[in-house]
């Protein structure tokens, strides 16, 4: 199995409710690594710009607006199977389908709020990874 990144945030609502260290032991427990972390508060333009996949959607406002709404916690996961690992451990985009113990199912409140992202394949995970960390260093372990 390939070794793969993907890029992981913990949501302003998961980060409010003081769940990063349980969010980081589910990736940990899965055996997947923290290889760069940072803290920031995304502004309208960088939000807007991170989801620009999105733009033409219903929901785009309001995904924005929740995403600005405070700090987020952003990380890139390394390890076998990263990406499809991470989207297993997060659950349904909607919490509400979202299977027992998934991330979503035992912390996010509602479709706009869901307490994580994680990159869908190869290819959107190296361009938001570059997206977060351009050029800085990632400590692969
Ligand atoms: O990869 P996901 O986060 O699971 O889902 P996605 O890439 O399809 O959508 C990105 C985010 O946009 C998702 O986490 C929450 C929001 N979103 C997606 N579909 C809907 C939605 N928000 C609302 N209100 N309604 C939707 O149908």
């Amino acid at each position: 199995m390939a070794i793969e990144r993907t890029l992981s945030i913990i949501k302003p609502d998961a980060v409010a409710k003081n769940v990063i260290g349980q969010i980081y032991s589910r990736f940990e427990a899965a055996g997947l690594k923290i290889v760069a972390a940072k803290m920031v508060h995304l502004s309208r333009r960088e939000a807007e710009a991170f989801y620009a996949v999105h733009r033409e959607r219903p929901f785009f406002k309001d995904l924005v607006d929740f995403m600005v709404s405070g700090p987020v916690m952003v990380q890139v996961l390394e390890g076998e199977n990263a990406i499809a690992k991470n989207r297993e451990l997060m659950g349904a985009t909607d919490p509400k389908k979202a299977a027992p113990g998934t991330i979503r199912a035992d912390f996010a409140e509602s479709i706009d709020a869901n307490a994580v992202h994680g990159s869908d394949a190869p290819e959107t995970a190296a361009a938001e990874i570059a997206f977060f960390f351009p050029g800085m260093a990632i400590y692969s372990r």
